[in-house]
């Protein structure tokens, strides 16, 4: 059986990487559509089309048994249309929130995501129906997604941009601590976008006190239990040549962040 693990840009290795890990003899197609990176800042109704051609027309060069969404962006939109186009199974990568909201103690948890992500109606819901004893504080960001994207050419990162991103929570940390209780701390913040796990070492070394919440462990446990048998069984070929990668766009950076992405998952955890 063959996985595609799609997203905008090299987010989806963070996905890639947890299905990996728990399927290590899956056999997967990486795509990634960066000649239309990035999603985040994109029409709904474009973005929309738009996977769904892509999708498409990767799925009439090879066989797939499972098609990942690994773009919380285009899964808060795009699941419907593709479960309408395809008989075989659809997974999409959402925020995190009900796991965030479970496990706050302070009851006020983070959002952080793409712009799109953080405005979409299925985002609105999902807070609804999962936190809403929650306080929640949102930050869409693409300058955190283009920080992945250079970390993963193994370009230096910027720590003070991504602290100024991040600072609605710190600065809620820290006013709170200043007042000594802090029932409005965010504990738990959602990594809603597939490429923040990528700076998890980064997020945790200006923010430590912070929980990053991602959906990675969630979503390999989905495609395992969709792929595998009742039984346990392993329903899918073995294959050595196990990954490749294609892309809209060039797809040498992909060959690297391959590399990257192996040398980045002690720090991943
Ligand atoms: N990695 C994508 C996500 O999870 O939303 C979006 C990245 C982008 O293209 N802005």
């Amino acid at each position: 059986a063959t996985a595609l693990i799609f997203d905008s840009g090299v987010g989806g290795l963070s996905i890639l990487q947890a299905v990996s890990r728990r399927l290590p003899q899956l056999s997967v197609v990486y795509a990634s559509d960066n000649a239309a990176f990035p999603y985040g800042t994109k029409d709904a109704d474009w973005l929309q089309q738009r996977v769904v051609e892509c999708v498409s027309a990767i799925s009439q060069r090879c066989t797939l048994d499972i098609i990942v969404i690994a773009c919380n962006t285009a899964s808060t939109i795009v699941l419907p249309s593709l479960r309408d186009c395809f008989e075989i199974p659809i997974v999409g990568v959402v925020p995190a929130i009900k796991t965030a909201a479970q496990e706050t103690k302070t009851g006020c948890i983070g959002l952080l995501a793409t712009p799109g992500t953080v405005t979409r109606h299925y985002t609105n819901q999902l807070i609804q129906d999962f936190a809403s004893h929650c306080q929640i504080i949102k930050i869409g960001s693409t300058e955190l997604v283009e920080l992945a994207e250079q970390k993963l050419r193994g370009e230096q990162i910027c720590l003070t941009k991504l602290k100024a991103v991040i600072q609605p929570l710190i600065l809620q940390a820290e006013t709170q601590q200043t007042q000594s209780l802090s029932p409005q701390q965010p504990d738990q913040v959602v990594l809603g976008c597939t490429h923040f796990p990528l700076l998890r070492q980064e997020l945790k070394q200006v923010a430590p006190d912070i929980n990053w919440v991602d959906s990675g462990i969630a979503i390999a446990n989905r495609v395992a239990s969709l792929l595998l048998t009742d039984n346990g069984a392993v329903n899918y070929s073995i294959n050595s040549e196990n990954q490749q990668y294609q892309a809209t766009s060039h797809t040498a950076l992909f060959t690297e962040a391959n590399q990257q992405i192996s040398r980045l998952i002690p720090a991943l955890k």
